[in-house]
C-alpha cells in the first residue's frame, strides 16, 4: 500500500533494516552517504535502488531537510553508481516516487535506476 509521504520516519522500515544490516541486499555501491543494491523485484535488466544514509521518508522530506553536503553526496552517488554500471552510453533512467498518488510503498528515499534495455515512453 502506499504511503502518506507527510508522515514522520519510520526507523523499521524496511530499507531502515537494510542500512542497519539486518536484512540480507546485493550491494552494488556504498559510501558515507548512500547505499545502492539490487531492487528485489527487478522490472529491466538494472534495476537499482539508491538511498541515502540519513532517515528521510521521500525525495520531499530529503529536499527539505538534508543537508547540502548529504544532498550533494546523495547526488554524486547515484551519477557514480551509473558510470560504474557503464549506463551512460547506452541511456538509463531515474524516478523517485513520493507518497500516494506516485504509489510510493517504502518509506525511506530511494531512487530507481533503470537501464539495460530501451526503456520506451515515460510512464505518465
Ligand atoms: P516504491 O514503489 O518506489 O516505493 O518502490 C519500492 C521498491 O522497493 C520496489 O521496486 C521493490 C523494492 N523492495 C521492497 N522491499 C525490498 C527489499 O526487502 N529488498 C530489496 N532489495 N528491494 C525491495
Amino acid at each position: 500500500m502506499a504511503i502518506d509521504a507527510t508522515r514522520p520516519y519510520d526507523p523499521d522500515n524496511i530499507f531502515a533494516k537494510i542500512l542497519r544490516g539486518e536484512i540480507p541486499n546485493k550491494t552494488v555501491y556504498e559510501d558515507e552517504w548512500a547505499l545502492a543494491f539490487h531492487d528485489i523485484n527487478p522490472a529491466a535488466p538494472t534495476h537499482i535502488l539508491v538511498i541515502p544514509k540519513g532517515a528521510y521518508v521521500s525525495w520531499d522530506d530529503f529536499s527539505a531537510r538534508g543537508s547540502n553536503e548529504e544532498i550533494g553526496g546523495f547526488v554524486r552517488a547515484v551519477g557514480h553508481v551509473a558510470r560504474a554500471l557503464d549506463l551512460v552510453a547506452p541511456g538509463y533512467r531515474l524516478l523517485a516516487n513520493v507518497g500516494g498518488h506516485a504509489g510510493q510503498e517504502v518509506p525511506h528515499l530511494h531512487v530507481h535506476l533503470f537501464g539495460g534495455r530501451p526503456l520506451g515512453p515515460m510512464l505518465a
